[in-house]
């Protein structure tokens, strides 16, 4: 398995001590990093450094436990800024969000992407052997499926789009739309989140590129090759989130924050500080609420914790200036000796102090105004092991299209979001009950193994189909479905080969 993508799992940085290695935060790393502890390969991505002084390092992760290689990419200050801060985050990003008031479309930065991506294939190229698994990650990397078939006709690629598919009018504004969906194309495999956005992709490679497209079968017919796509929402570790939250540490210490905050009610937020996460609309609901609620005041508290990201841009600074301000004017207006309304988080935590917020919170607030899945809300479920607790869900998430049993709101629309506060707050018990149920048995079904198993499955399969040896021919033969277990044997086998294994 070779995976591809703009984020390492982790940072590198030089201290007296040698290199060392600081674990990411995010929705692509906390999906994939399991797969790459669990079977080896290499992971191909950007360690955060500039490339002043380094020109990328092959190394074993986690540092000094190794269990899988990370070949780093170094970019140069002005790739940084082109390909990263500007092509991939002040155009795809909110473009594929539905913010086009946002993208700045500029010529020079689309070059700069073009650049960065050729290196991310030529590092790919040079890690290859024959047969390998080629997986690659977001639109950070639209460009390199097509640069790497350029090269290798016969690989195996495999893509998956995280964040939203926008409606073909949205996406063929796009002044380079044409060459990013030729750059996809040059996949065998293509997963999204849900069944609009694979639509959304197949309307945009019919009708911008002119490819033919079977919207039942989920395929595209490019070029004389065949491209498959499907819906394959990414899950979470579930196993792992119960475990913690059944820990009696992480029970006391959500205990004593409850005792911290002590009002009756706790309510959550936990995003990336990300405009597209809507964590000022999420205040302004609040604030409304507690204006239109005033037996509440004093009697509950918001916890908003918000993990710093892209902060080299300056619009993210500005969110974050703002959404402080709005934190300092509404504990202003409410707060009292004893009790401060919204209480406001700005850092990464460790997965078991993130388990204690979740038991902690009555309620937890996911009200994206645009998001790819939302991981953070199958997380709260995963916790949640005596079903309880509620979910409120914004209609505008992928993940609204599986949780359906959470109160689902448009979360520009204020006065809903006040009111589903009031309803989360005041629900009977065994509404409670019977909704989180529901949402744990979608939770558990499709946790992060059905989607890593599921993907490679199908992956795999398809390329059997077409007399790929990626499976011994004694499962073929004995017409035994492919599973994840044919997978990880296979994959051992290579990294073996490889001496990749510690
Ligand atoms: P993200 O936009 O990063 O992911 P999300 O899916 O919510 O969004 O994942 C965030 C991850 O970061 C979660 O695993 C969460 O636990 C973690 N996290 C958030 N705040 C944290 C904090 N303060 N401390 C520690 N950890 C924190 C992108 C897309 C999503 C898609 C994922 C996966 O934008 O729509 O769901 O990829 O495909």
């Amino acid at each position: 398995m070779i995976l591809v993508s703009n984020r390492a799992s982790y940072v590198l940085k030089e201290t007296f001590q040698g290199l060392k290695g600081e674990r990411t935060v995010g929705g692509l790393v906390s999906a994939l990093e399991p797969l790459m502890a669990e079977c080896g390969g290499v992971w191909v991505a950007w360690g955060g450094r500039s490339g002043e002084k380094t020109k990328g390092v092959r190394i074993g992760v986690p540092i000094g436990k190794p269990r899988y290689t990370l070949r780093e990419v170094v970019l140069s200050p002005e790739e940084i800024e082109g390909y990263y801060h500007a092509f991939a985050n002040r155009v795809l990003w909110p473009l594929c969000h539905y913010f086009l008031e946002r993208c700045t479309f500029r010529q020079e930065d689309w070059e700069i992407y073009k650049a960065v991506n050729e290196k991310f294939a030529t590092f790919v190229l040079e890690e290859a052997l024959p047969g390998d698994l080629i997986w690659v990650h977001d639109y950070h990397l639209s460009l390199v499926p097509q640069l790497i078939r350029h090269q290798l006709p016969g690989a195996q690629i495999g893509f998956f789009w995280h964040i939203p598919f926008p409606d073909v009018e949205v996406f063929r504004v796009l002044p380079q739309a044409r060459q990013v969906l030729e750059g996809l194309l040059g996949s065998n495999f293509i997963g999204f989140h849900v069944p609009s956005y694979c639509l959304n992709f197949l309307d945009a490679v019919e009708s911008i590129l002119g490819a033919s497209v079977d919207r039942e079968k989920g395929v595209v017919d490019w070029k004389g090759r065949r491209v498959f796509i499907k819906d394959l929402p990414v899950g979470v570790d579930y196993q792992a989130f119960s475990e913690i939250a059944r820990r009696p540490d992480v029970q006391k210490s959500a205990q004593k924050l409850r005792a911290l905050l002590g009002t009756e009610f706790v309510l959550l937020g936990v995003d990336r500080l990300d405009y597209t996460k809507g964590i000022k609309e999420r205040l302004q609901g609040f604030e409304l609420f507690l204006e239109s609620n005033p037996q509440y005041q004093g009697r509950l508290t918001y916890v908003q914790i918000a993990v710093p990201t892209r902060s080299g841009i300056p619009e993210y600074q500005d969110l974050r200036h703002q959404v402080e301000e709005m934190v300092g004017r509404i504990n202003g207006r409410f707060g009292k000796p004893g009790w401060t309304p919204v209480v406001y988080c700005y850092r990464a935590l460790e997965r078991s102090e993130l388990v204690a917020y979740y038991l902690a919170a009555d309620l937890l607030l996911v009200t994206p105004l645009r998001d790819g899945l939302n991981l953070v809300a199958k997380e709260y479920v995963a916790s949640r092991l005596e079903d309880d607790g509620v979910l409120v869900l914004s209609a505008f998430a992928g993940v609204a299209e599986e949780l359906t049993e959470a109160l689902i709101v448009n979360p520009f629309d204020l006065q809903e979001v006040s009111n589903c506060i009031k309803t989360g707050l005041e629900m009977p018990r065994d509404e409670k009950a019977r909704r989180m149920a529901s949402l744990r048995s979608a939770v558990t079904s499709r946790d992060i193994t059905w989607w890593l198993d599921t993907f490679i499955a199908t992956w795999i399969s398809l390329a059997s189909e077409k007399g790929l040896r990626v499976l011994s021919p004694g499962r073929r033969e004995a017409g035994r479905p492919v599973t994840g277990d044919a997978f990880w044997g296979f994959i051992e086998e290579k990294v073996k080969r490889k001496g990749e294994l510690p």
